[in-house]
């Protein structure tokens, strides 16, 4: 098979006839209209040639209009990839048993010949990976349809933009994509062949009561030289809808070649006094806590999972990438997340996915109020309480992963920069994980480079629902974007120092750790105690709050976390309190040094040399309080030594 001209036009620029030819017989009249709208070579010989390849039984192109999203929706119904719930517009689509999470085992970059990413990277033979892809995708989507879909990733007409367009033989994925991306048809029509822009194909392939069957043959291949993403025989979202996280790879190499950053990160307005917001970006690996952050009672939410930022006149500027939210559902309830309780028990588009559907269409989730039903339908299609899996493993009424995705115009708290093609002026950084016994709940970082090299580089996390793979297993993941990376982590922690440079008051860095446990495992924090930390840090952010200096950063002094607690929460924030939480915890803080600084040693072999004298400089000072003050030393203590 002549694999290397796929998708490619001559250096004419044009198209040879017969891909028209092709176009034109493949699409139906009306669609080939629309097609050729686009006044755009390199779109048109892509989708000939993968129409050819994949077979398809139709082909529809879906513009912005109304009637075109409109008639995703109802395919998604009429094949059944959806099925409709009790509430107007809410519905529910299930992926297979083993298809439940990002398969990053299967998630391989394409790298020609001479190309390293590094062993943290998966990748493959250019070559052999496109010749394996290429021989799944044959005849893949004989007997369906294939829908074509544009969007642009950041706002529209903007510096930000990055127009895709995907390729998708499902109907759920064609409308997740709608709901979660602003609509790019007529962006496309608008730069017509004058701009670069990413490509996915997506083929859900051979259906088993609905769901991929050919699991072993899953495969999400990257190639970032044609920026084009290939993902077969997976519905999984995250596996699936190409502007999500495998755009993501796509940009962070773009990014890295233009000088700008694509993170993994939530973008919020905290509201501080006087009636001010000043903006936050925040990066957490997934199911940590970036959708209940964003999405915090009294803040405004412009997005909570993927970032772009720029710098514009010597300051950060970042827009949200999606429109829409893919958000994991487990433990939403009426109490802590009242702003989403509410949204998902009123009518309005919103896809469920592998939750349990009762007789009467009720949806319900794992940390969901109320009693829990004894049988229904869920991943593992009929449930009943006690059902087990083939392994013998209890199959829970809902999958911990399981999503509801929403267009966030739904939601009463989003923020009116959302759409800004300026994007907001971020005031500051919070990088978070799961970590059971190190960070303290809040902290900030000396500068940036120390914010960057502590806090983003040697960010780690217990291993969660969100990937296929063992759980709570602490596991590396630089800036909570690992998973994610194109380029090599030595290159990335660079274009970060370098964008520090760059900006002419550098912003504070903050690490938060929702997840710290005492000695008896129990969680140390309130999940509500999370609005006192981004209120204190907002305020330091303006300088507004003194702190205290200790070894690793500043902390929030105990009378004004006892003030906020107080005013935000009703809390008495006690003594004990502060010292259970921001004790220094020096052999773990040591620990951890050790094993970050051996991982960069072993495994990154670009690594910045600012990385090892930071983290050398923590672990001096680390040392020298160890021996004033002991192993584990009282907040109270380093106030008093600051
Ligand atoms: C997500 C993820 O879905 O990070 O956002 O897995
Ligand atoms: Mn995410």
């Amino acid at each position: 098979m002549e694999i290397r001209s796929f998708g490619k036009i001559s250096k004419s620029g044009k198209v040879p006839p017969k891909t028209m030819s092709i176009l034109k017989t493949r699409l139906g009249k009306e669609d080939y209209q629309k097609l050729i709208k686009i006044n755009n070579p390199k779109l048109h010989q892509f989708i000939a040639d993968y129409v050819e390849l994949c077979n398809p039984d139709g082909v529809f192109i879906c513009t912005d209009s109304p009637e075109d999203i409109r008639h995703i929706r109802e395919e998604a119904i009429r094949t059944g990839e959806e099925r409709r719930l009790a509430t107007d517009s809410h519905t529910v689509h299930f992926d297979g048993y083993y298809d439940q999470a990002r398969d990053e085992k299967n998630t391989k970059f394409l790298l020609p010949k001479g190309v390293d990413l590094g062993s943290n990277i998966n990748a493959i033979d250019k070559e052999e990976g496109l010749k394996e892809i290429h021989s799944l995708l044959k005849n893949i989507m004989q007997w369906r349809k294939l829908y074509i879909c544009f969007f642009c990733l950041g706002p529209t007409n903007s510096k930000f933009s990055l127009p895709c367009v995907q390729l998708t033989d499902s109907s759920y994925v064609a409308h997740s994509s709608d709901l979660l991306y602003r609509l790019g048809y007529e962006e496309f029509k608008r730069l017509g062949g004058s701009q670069a822009f990413f490509k996915f194909l997506h083929a859900e392939g051979e259906l088993e009561r609905g769901a991929s069957k050919n699991i072993d043959k899953r495969r999400i291949y990257i190639d970032l030289d044609e920026d084009t993403v290939y993902s077969v025989n997976t519905q999984y979202g995250g596996n699936t809808i190409g502007h999500k996280k495998l755009a993501m790879r796509l940009a962070i190499h773009r990014a890295s070649k233009e000088c700008w950053l694509t993170e993994h990160m939530f973008l919020m307005g905290i509201h501080g006094p006087g009636g001010r917001v000043s903006y936050f970006t925040g990066a957490f690996p997934s199911l940590c806590g970036k959708t209940s952050t964003s999405m915090l009672k009294g803040e405004t939410i412009v997005g909570d999972d993927i970032v772009y930022l720029r710098i514009k006149g010597g300051k950060m500027c970042a827009v949200n990438v999606e429109k829409g939210i893919f958000g994991v559902i487990q433990g939403i309830n009426s109490k802590d997340d009242s702003i989403l309780w509410k949204v998902l028990h009123s009518p309005g588009e919103i896809i469920f996915s592998n939750v349990l559907v009762t007789e009467d269409k009720d949806v319900y989730w794992v940390g969901k109020d109320g009693e829990v039903p004894k049988k229904g339908i869920n991943h593992s299609r009929e449930w009943i309480f006690g059902k087990k899996d083939t392994e013998g493993k209890e199959i829970p009424h809902s999958h911990p992963n399981a999503r509801f995705t929403l267009d966030m115009k739904l939601l009463g708290n989003v923020d009116p920069e959302l759409n800004n093609p300026q994007g907001v002026v971020v005031s500051g950084i919070i990088y978070g994980g799961r970590d059971p016994d190190t960070w303290v709940p809040v902290e900030e970082s000396f500068d940036w480079v120390h914010g960057v090299i502590t806090k983003g580089a040697s960010l780690e996390s217990e291993t969660t629902a969100a990937a296929l793979g063992k759980k709570k297993v602490r596991k590396f993941n630089p800036m909570a974007n690992l998973p994610f990376l194109s380029i090599t982590i030595g290159e990335y922690i660079e274009n970060h120092l370098n964008f520090g440079r760059a900006l002419k008051n550098p912003l504070p860095i903050f690490s938060v750790n929702y997840f710290l446990k005492d000695s008896n495992g129990e969680f140390m924090n309130d999940v509500r105690d999370k609005a006192v930390w981004l209120k204190w840090m907002e305020l330091r952010a303006r300088n507004e709050v003194e702190a205290v200096k200790t070894p690793t950063g500043f902390i929030p002094r105990f009378q004004d976390l006892k003030r906020l607690f107080k005013e935000l929460l009703g809390k008495d924030y006690s003594k004990e309190d502060y010292v259970k939480q921001f004790t220094l915890r020096i052999p773990e803080n040591l620990s951890k040094i050790e094993r970050i600084m051996r991982i960069y040693e072993a495994e990154v072999p670009n690594t910045p040399k600012v990385l090892f004298e930071v983290l050398g400089e923590q672990k001096r000072r680390l040392q020298e309080a160890a021996k004033k003050y002991g192993s584990y030393v009282s907040p109270f203590k380093l106030a008093e030594a600051d």
